[in-house]
């Protein structure tokens, strides 16, 4: 029997997941999306086009292999819809070959659970999360809080009547806040793309991934989000409202954790963060913006700046140790191509203190990073085609992060493309 491979970003997001999980695709029979929804915005680029999923595993563009969408994910039929009707007009149907399935545990994201989200952010003005508004806090809560939707539910007959009880609790919660809002568009849009996503075979998860695995066959678990979201092990409550870590493929996937195999940890060069909440190695200046934009650190769902600042390896240690990573893949080392000089963040000072450790109240009490400097590589990445081209000093860095993180480095990504992407090892 195989087991599942997962995939997963070990910061704060961003990190390149749909850029690897593209690249690993050929190795693999089937890629799970696991928790998270359309908040996430994976980017993958090749033949000179980009395209950005949200819903959809990143394992669609390459020919006979499955794609699921897991019980953990919140699915929002709209967007769903639009992402597929937008890969049909590029010549992609994977309804179409049979490549999608989605599980029928998954619960679905209403109209009202937007309004929902917008409606808390302005409540909480400054202290806001800064969440992307797709509606999934609000969709979680009502998961675990037993009054969710799920995608099997479209099929029953009283659908629409299990639709408006859930609907009506809403409102009446929005009648709270100080909240305007028009349904009437959305909610058409909605039912038709229920009647859509009908069309797609809807699973058990539980079932269907491991009957692949009996059959011995590969899955790779896709992460959304990052390690630094996980709604246990984040900065709560500056989090997204899923386990973003391993254990959460086993929930969202319905496997077990004997089934767990090699955990691919990717992480950037640097480090980013949109959205609010603590981020000690912030370069809130003139570097920062340098990063930003060499780097194009703008939100593939929502546009949005992302925050910039130098790698933090007590941050990285904790994100290896909650999720069991057996592999690194460094991405994005090319946007730091033209530095004279990096640096990577080695300890916090904190209290008085040195530590190599996020404390637990980093939120109110911001600790401040001990910086250790590395020379630059002044080279040209996006151009080197094998290892024997990497720089010396990107050398001696990759050593050094290897040293501290006590897991090996196994891919390098040297520009956006697939083709871009070394094998160190
Ligand atoms: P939410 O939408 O309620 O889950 O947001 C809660 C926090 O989680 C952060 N979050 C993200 N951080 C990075 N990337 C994400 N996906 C998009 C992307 C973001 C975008 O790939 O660029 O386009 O802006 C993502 N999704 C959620 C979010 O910023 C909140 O801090
Ligand atoms: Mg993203």
């Amino acid at each position: 029997m195989t087991q599942v491979d997962v995939l997963l970003g070990l910061q704060w997001g961003d990190e390149g997941k749909g850029k690897i999980v593209d690249v690993l695709s050929p190795q693999y029979d089937m890629i799970a999306r696991f928790q998270g929804g359309p908040n996430a915005g994976h980017t993958l680029e090749f033949d000179g086009k980009k395209f950005v999923l949200n819903t959809i595993p990143s394992g669609i563009f390459n020919e006979g292999i499955m794609n699921l969408i897991g019980n953990g994910v919140v699915i929002d039929p709209i967007i769903l819809k639009r992402e597929l009707d937008n890969l049909k007009k590029a010549g992609h149907d994977p309804v179409a070959s049979g490549k999608l399935v989605i599980a029928r545990k998954a619960h679905l994201i209403l109209p009202t659970h937007q309004l929902l989200d917008a409606a808390n952010e302005q409540k909480m003005g400054a202290g806001k999360i800064g969440s992307t508004l797709k509606g999934i806090g609000p969709t979680y809560m009502d998961k675990t809080g037993r009054n969710g939707l799920r995608v099997g539910d479209t099929t029953l007959p009283d659908f629409k009547a299990r639709y408006t009880k859930l609907v009506e609790k809403h409102k009446e919660i929005l009648s709270h806040y100080e909240f305007e809002y028009d349904l009437t568009e959305k909610e058409a849009a909605f039912f038709e793309a229920i009647e859509f996503i009908k069309n797609i075979p809807h699973v058990d998860s539980e079932h269907f991934v491991n009957d692949y695995l009996k059959a011995g066959k590969k899955v790779l678990a896709e992460g959304a989000q990052g390690t630094l979201l996980d709604v246990d092990f984040g900065s709560y409550p500056f989090v997204t409202s899923s386990n973003t870590t391993t254990a959460g493929a086993c929930t969202g996937l319905g496997i077990a954790p004997n089934k767990v195999g090699d955990v691919f940890g990717i992480f950037k060069a640097y480090c980013t963060r949109v959205g609010g909440g603590p981020f000690p190695t912030e370069l809130d200046n003139e570097v920062g913006e340098n990063l930003r934009q060499i780097g194009h650190e703008f939100g593939a769902t929502t546009g949005r700046a992302r925050r910039c600042g130098w790698i933090d390896l007590p941050a990285l240690k904790y994100a290896i140790m909650l999720n069991g990573v057996t592999e690194l893949i460094m991405m994005k080392a090319d946007v730091l191509d033209g530095f004279d000089t990096i640096y990577a963040c080695t300890h916090y000072e904190y209290n008085g203190e040195t530590i190599d450790y996020m404390p637990y109240d980093i939120i109110s009490i911001q600790p401040k990073p001990v910086l250790k400097a590395i020379e630059g590589w002044k080279t040209d990445l996006t151009k080197i085609t094998s290892i024997d081209q990497v720089p010396s000093q990107l050398a001696d860095y990759i050593a050094f992060l290897e040293k501290e993180l006590e897991v090996p480095i196994k891919y390098l990504s040297v520009g956006p493309d697939r083709t871009q992407t070394l094998t160190l090892r």
